[in-house]
């Protein structure tokens, strides 16, 4: 069945006359390294294509090195009704935040992800949840197409193969991942400074930050359960954008005593609530029920209310269910 997507997805490409590609808003390593990885065999192949993700029109600071960065188009200049329309790592039609719009609009629309809470909002739908990235399925599919890979390509894909892997060492790297990763290696990618850039560096600034939340971080024993926050005024203080944080819950989450993990982060639009599990809790059943998604062990949602509020009513459903001890 999934080859038949990918056929029909390598058809819709075929005979697009320009394509459109977004990935989810707040794009993270594998979001942006499968799209730009997109843009970029486009560009390899002759394709006209424009790249785009929703406001904050913005990247972290790990992901600042990727090549064709500069080559994205701003949401406000993304087509408004494409003919043909691509989505990276993208759940849902919610993720896209105002790239729905032209999503629905859209003639045709490849959903390609691995989230096994995707709503399968394409006409073509590139999902596969036991693929470890979506960078995995850019990677079938340009093989679909025919199309090599360049070095660039090949940055952007590890980038995703890497970072939604943890670096090679979540359950999810299989054999598919190291081959994928062999391949890619050949092509002379810098691994040192991609390693740093990606997990190792931080402002002065960020490390100060984290020391606060990780000072103020609960650990429920009875839940299994270990969270702390973020608000506005902490990154007043610290000089830090909320983009800078999005690695601190694999901080908190080293919690021998925690099988679930929580960091919620007070943002314009409400609570952004990041989980993780340890070992045998599935968290996007938890995230589902306050309406968001992801992955069995890192999943997320976002809530209104104060933090106060979102944390108690998490604490309310994780005492409903209580996780086990990590391990068990
Ligand atoms: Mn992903």
């Amino acid at each position: 069945m999934l080859a038949d997507e990918l056929d029909r997805a390598a058809e819709a490409i075929t005979g697009a006359s320009e394509l459109a590609l977004a990935c989810h808003v707040i794009p993270d390593g594998d979001a942006l390294g499968s799209l730009l990885a997109m843009h970029e065999l486009c560009r390899a192949n002759g394709k006209p294509a424009v790249a785009s993700w929703a406001e904050p029109f913005e990247v972290g600071h790990h992901y600042r090195f990727l090549p064709g960065l500069s080559a994205a188009t701003k949401p406000a200049d993304f087509p408004v009704e494409p003919d043909v329309m691509m989505t990276f790592d993208c759940g849902s039609p919610e993720r896209l935040g105002s790239l729905a719009a032209p999503a629905a609009a859209a003639r045709a629309l490849i959903v390609v992800d691995h989230h096994a809470t995707n709503a399968r909002f394409g006409t073509v739908n590139l999902v596969d949840p036991d693929a470890a990235a979506t960078a995995v399925l850019v990677r079938r599919l340009a093989d679909r197409l025919g199309w090599a890979l360049t070095r660039d390509a090949a940055i952007c894909l590890y980038t995703g193969l890497v970072t939604d892997t943890g670096r090679f060492q979540y359950s999810n790297t299989t054999p598919e991942v190291f081959a994928l990763a062999e391949e890619l290696s050949a092509f002379d990618l810098p691994i040192a400074s991609m390693s740093r850039q990606l997990f190792e560096e931080h402002r002065f600034e960020y490390l100060q930050l984290m020391s606060r939340c990780i000072a103020r971080a609960e650990l429920d024993r009875d839940l299994h359960f270990v969270a702390t926050w973020v608000t506005q005024q902490d990154l007043i203080d610290h000089g830090c954008s909320l983009e800078e944080t999005e690695g601190l819950i694999d901080i908190v989450r080293r919690a021998a005593e925690a099988e679930v993990a929580c960091v919620l982060k007070e943002t314009d639009e409400g609570i952004r609530v990041s989980l993780r599990a340890a070992t045998s809790s599935d968290v996007s059943k938890l995230a589902a029920r306050f309406g968001g998604g992801g992955h069995r062990y890192a999943a997320g949602f976002m809530a209104h209310g104060t933090i106060a509020e979102v944390y108690t009513a998490l604490r309310a459903a994780l005492a409903e269910d209580p996780p086990p001890a990590p391990g068990q």
